[in-house]
């Protein structure tokens, strides 16, 4: 069966994305349906080399012959239209945070945990992009050798905000500090605040990581903790991550067992300069994982540094990845 697809937010940076990556992976869609907010209505994007005009997102855009449509348009969009579509037929997969920690709402990593999509009832969420990275090497770790205790670091790239991220830096690189986006500048500078506080004294994006990874893993008993921060980076994400293992391990096997896992590349010599950079996963969809070594302060205690894409990965290759395993699994 051919798929008809929608993507909503097709003018934003993921959006826009999501069609350089149905190109890249080449989709087979049938139709193409761009929605966005009515200010960028009108403009044209491209997919696989064909136009589309951007049409303007309402309630009876959803009364067209869309089979999946992709969401990106922030939570607010998602909380609204995502029931109107769902409840027309359409399988939503929702970038937002809108819909991921509820539990009638499957919350897909499709290296991961892609079962748990037999039971989705027409809304599917994406983790977010610093949740995904870390889930995907996380996984085979936890099935060969139980986790208890996950220590996340985070440094986080400008386009995690979108344009305005992106924005900011580019600003502050020529010496001016716009702060269209952040609190403080951002070039020359790390900001731990990600988000918004919570009453805990974590931000929202440490919650999210903590509270995702336990969806994820389906283990509501993991002890998690984060410290979430953005960088004056463009693309990718970075997380030195420190993991507290039920059971004794070699660091060879964890390497073999990581450099043979779906999603993943190693790249693990630090003699040679050669571990996962930032610059280096730019624009690439796998997650990379290195600089694996023994935390000596702690029994079964390990500690990774894992890099990947947060615009790919971390959202447009994810969501399409679920898509492709709708197709693939005749959920759809
Ligand atoms: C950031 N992780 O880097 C955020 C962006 O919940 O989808 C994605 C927010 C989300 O700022």
């Amino acid at each position: 069966k051919k798929i008809n697809l929608a993507v909503v937010g097709a003018t934003g940076m993921v959006g826009r994305t999501f069609l350089k990556v149905l190109e890249d992976r080449d989709f087979p869609f049938e139709k193409l349906f761009c929605f966005a907010s009515k200010k960028s209505a009108g403009e044209i994007v491209v997919c696989k080399g064909k136009e589309y005009v951007v049409e303007e997102l309402t309630e009876a855009s959803f009364d067209q012959d869309i089979d999946i449509a992709l969401f990106s348009a922030g939570g607010d969009i998602s909380l609204k239209f995502a029931p109107i579509a769902a409840a027309k037929g359409v399988v939503v997969i929702d970038n937002s945070s809108a819909w991921r920690m509820d539990p009638n709402v499957p919350l897909v990593v499709p290296e991961v945990n892609p079962h748990v999509l037999k039971n989705h009832k027409n809304i599917i969420a994406n983790p977010n992009c610093s949740t995904i990275q870390a889930m995907v090497v996380l996984k085979p770790l936890y099935e060969a050798f139980g986790i208890k205790r996950i220590v996340y670091s985070t440094y986080q790239a400008v386009s995690g905000s979108g344009v305005k991220g992106v924005y900011d830096l580019e600003e502050g690189l020529k010496g001016n500090n716009p702060l269209s986006c952040y609190a403080h500048p951002i070039a020359g500078n790390c900001l731990p605040q990600i988000d918004v506080f919570e009453s805990n004294g974590y931000t929202k994006e440490e919650m999210k990581m903590i509270d995702e990874t336990k969806k994820i893993l389906e283990d509501d008993a993991l002890k998690i903790t984060a410290t979430a921060v953005r960088v004056p980076i463009f693309y990718s994400h970075s997380e030195s991550v420190n993991i507290e293992l039920e059971k004794p391990f070699e660091v060879e096997a964890i390497k073999s067992l990581l450099s043979s896992s779906k999603g993943l590349v190693l790249q693990d010599d630090p003699a040679n300069g050669i571990y996962p950079l930032a610059a280096s996963a730019a624009g690439t969809d796998p997650v990379y994982v290195g600089r694996i070594r023994r935390d000596e302060s702690l029994e079964n205690g390990i500690n990774l540094w894992i890099v990947a894409d947060n615009i790919r990965k971390g959202a447009a290759t994810n969501a399409i990845q679920i898509a492709e395993t709708l197709i693939e699994r005749n959920l759809i």
